[in-house]
């Protein structure tokens, strides 16, 4: 296995990072950065600025900095593999080039930061425009949470074509879908808002004829980590005969979770779901993502063209060894 899929991160000692560094850190736990890909990038730019910032000359004192901010950055949210893979894109490139001194790693970091932010960005492009090629004069579609890339396919589904409407689940209990709604509304999409629970009965009644979701993990099996609520909605459209299509790029495939079991469930606070001095005797539970099998999935859009849920695992070793330039 490649160093790029191993993460020996170790936090050696304690150590002080610059204020802009620990507000990313905070933004991203705090979730006013989030959604799987605003998290990667801010992530990769936040360990460019630190590699920047650090103002020695001892090459494994700078390394031992960048992986104590990565693991620090790596613990805010447990779920997303893009957070893991944009930290991996950008710090990994220095140690295949077997780089040893400050300012080549400086360098190397940033260049990596700025190809993993521009790839990152144009993947979103390119499934948009894969995506909405799914789609026709008067197509329904139905979103849950809030996406960029399935926001950017809808939106790009309603400049080609005539009479496109979306339906944007809430999206309980962080209300992301409020978001979804606004973005779509903005770009002059006809949307509705909808309560979560909703969602099948106006698959069937309003004439949905896709859902689009974007993704958190997407493992070897083709399991797809992404909101909570996305495998019922899964579900239901699966029962309803409606295409259920995710959007992944590159960089939320993890080669080395082969299955859902291997996922970490992110599970957020009580006050999150309601206020627990209402409820006394209540317990709570806040699982924020769920899991969705391969088998309810019609197909992954990738920035590459739509791949079968089952096929991930021969997508990632074509793509990953051409992208990384080795061979899993
Ligand atoms: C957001 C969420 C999004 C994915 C994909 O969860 O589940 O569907 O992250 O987003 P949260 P994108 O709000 O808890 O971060 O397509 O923008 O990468």
């Amino acid at each position: 296995m490649p160093y790029i899929y191993t993460s020996d991160w170790h936090v050696t000692k304690e150590t002080v990072f610059p204020k802009a560094f620990s507000e990313t850190v905070d933004g991203i736990r705090e979730m006013r950065i989030r959604g799987a890909g605003r998290i990667a990038r801010s992530a990769s730019k936040a360990l460019a600025a630190l590699a920047e910032s650090y103002g020695g000359s001892d090459f494994s004192e700078m390394a031992e900095f960048l992986h104590d901010g990565a693991k620090l950055l790596l613990s805010t949210r447990p779920t997303a593999v893009s957070l893991k893979n944009g930290i991996l894109f950008t710090l990994a490139g220095a140690k295949e080039d077997g780089v040893k001194n400050v300012g080549d790693y400086r360098k190397s970091v940033v260049g990596a930061s700025e190809w993993f932010c521009e790839k990152s960005v144009s993947a979103i492009d390119a499934i948009a425009k894969h995506g909405s090629g799914l789609l026709c004069d008067g197509s329904t579609v139905l979103t849950h949470c809030n996406s960029s890339v399935a926001v950017s396919t809808i939106a790009r589904a309603n400049e080609m074509y005539d009479g496109i409407r979306a339906f944007a689940t809430e999206t309980r209990p962080w209300n992301q879908g409020h978001i979804t709604a606004r973005e779509l509304a903005s770009s002059g999409v006809d949307v509705n808002m909808i309560v979560d629970s909703a969602a099948r009965h106006i698959m069937e009644r309003e004439g949905v004829d896709a859902v689009f979701v974007g993704a958190d993990t997407i493992c070897m099996d083709g399991t797809v980590a992404n909101k909570v609520g996305t495998s019922q909605i899964a579900l239901a459209a699966m029962d309803l005969g409606i295409p259920f299509y995710v959007c992944g790029e590159f960089y939320k495939f993890s080669p080395d979770i082969k299955s859902g079991s291997y996922v970490v469930v992110e599970e957020r606070g009580a006050s999150e779901i309601a206020d627990p001095f209402k409820f006394p005797g209540v317990k709570f539970k806040n699982p924020v993502f769920d899991l969705t099998p391969a088998r309810n999935i019609t197909s992954i859009i990738t920035e590459d063209g739509a791949i079968r849920a089952e096929k991930v695992a021969g997508f990632v070793k074509r793509k990953f060894s051409r992208v990384m330039g080795f061979e899993m």
